[in-house]
């Protein structure tokens, strides 16, 4: 689990981790205090105007009716719009402030697809999935878009909420200010796998941030093929792709390895060579009982990183 949403918050929201955090919750908390104050009170004189004004007797007869009265109509009228006033304009005011990016933040290219994030970070060419890595206290701006439906990208530690969507540029900008690590969500309903397209918002110090980037990024050189398999997996291929035998948009990998497998090319012994054309070639031999419904990952993953996934999936006999 990530530190800083279940740990550290308050009763109400997460831990803050960016800029923008501390002044949402001071809005946040004056709306909530507001309408509690405004339920309270109201239902309390709602119920002493109740007693004091009830029908004492039976011949009592109904107090006459106030048809107009001007102070009472300006008081329930400008109280009202002053305080709706002062949110619009408080809550206009950080919406600009979380809309503008300062002009020497820096990019970096979110790509949504289902079910996974995709982060390009343009100085370096490294791509990563699943974990966005930032270094501390530097304005970051995210370009974002999606490959198929409408995804959302949300981070509650920082406070910030956008949609990703095809065939179009959306930006959000922040600036982390806790090293740690965050938890990502897709906040808008993608089908199936919505509730897996997790990752993980990773907040360096400068210094180790630029380590990272010196590395190439997420350190995969150390790994092992298996345990890069593994992650690859995890981060592209388990959506669709069990290890169990359980039933899910694709064949499970259980057993795969060595099988006999029945595709629209007739049978096939599912060796090296067909898993690596199943994962840069879907569409040539479909398996029996499937929709083509995998998108090719040629150009996608790096060679070492199919290597990977091969050696994984044959490790689950
Ligand atoms: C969006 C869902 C989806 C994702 C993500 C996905 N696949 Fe698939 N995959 C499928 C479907 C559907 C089939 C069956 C139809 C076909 O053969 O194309 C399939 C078939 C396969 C097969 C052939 C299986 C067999 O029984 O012969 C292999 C191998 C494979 N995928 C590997 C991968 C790997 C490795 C990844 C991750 C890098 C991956 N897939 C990601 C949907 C997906
Ligand atoms: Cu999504």
């Amino acid at each position: 689990m990530n530190e800083g949403l279940m740990k550290n918050g308050s009763f109400w929201m997460p831990s803050q981790a960016s800029t923008f955090a501390p002044g949402i919750d001071v809005l946040y908390d004056f709306i909530f205090w507001l309408s509690v104050v405004l339920f309270v009170g109201i239902f309390v004189v709602t119920a002493y105007f109740i007693i004091k004004y009830r029908r004492k007797t039976d011949d009592q007869l109904a107090v006459a009716q106030i048809i107009h009265n001007d102070a009472l109509e300006l008081t329930w009228t400008l109280i009202p719009l002053g305080l709706v006033m002062l949110l619009f304009v408080w809550g206009f005011n950080s919406y600009l402030g979380m809309t503008v990016p300062p002009s020497d933040a820096m990019d970096i290219k979110v790509t949504s697809k289902k079910w996974n994030w995709q982060f390009d970070y343009p100085e370096k060419k490294i791509t990563t999935f699943g974990d966005l890595t930032v270094p501390v206290d530097t304005p970051i701006r995210l370009v974002m878009s999606s490959q198929d439906v409408i995804h959302s990208f949300f981070v509650p530690n920082l406070r910030i909420k956008q949609d990703s969507m095809p065939n179009r540029y959306t930006t959000v900008w922040f600036q982390a200010t806790k090293v740690g690590r965050f938890q990502i969500f897709c906040a808008e309903y993608c089908g199936d796998a919505h509730s897996d397209m997790l990752g993980n918002l990773i907040v360096l110090s400068k210094k180790d941030y630029e380590k990272w980037l010196d590395n190439g990024g997420p350190s995969t050189a150390g790994m092992s093929l298996t345990d890069l398999g593994q992650r690859v997996y995890q981060t592209q291929c388990s959506a669709c792709h069990s290890i169990d035998n359980s039933p899910k948009t694709g064949p499970t990998f259980k057993g795969l390895y060595g099988k006999l497998t029945q595709t629209s090319a007739g049978a096939v012994k599912a060796d090296e060579n067909y898993l690596r054309e199943s994962i840069v070639d879907p569409m040539a031999k479909i398996v029996t009982g499937y929709p083509a419904g995998m998108i090719t990952f040629a150009g996608i993953l790096k060679d070492r990183e199919i290597d990977g996934v091969i050696e994984y999936i044959k490790t689950l006999k």
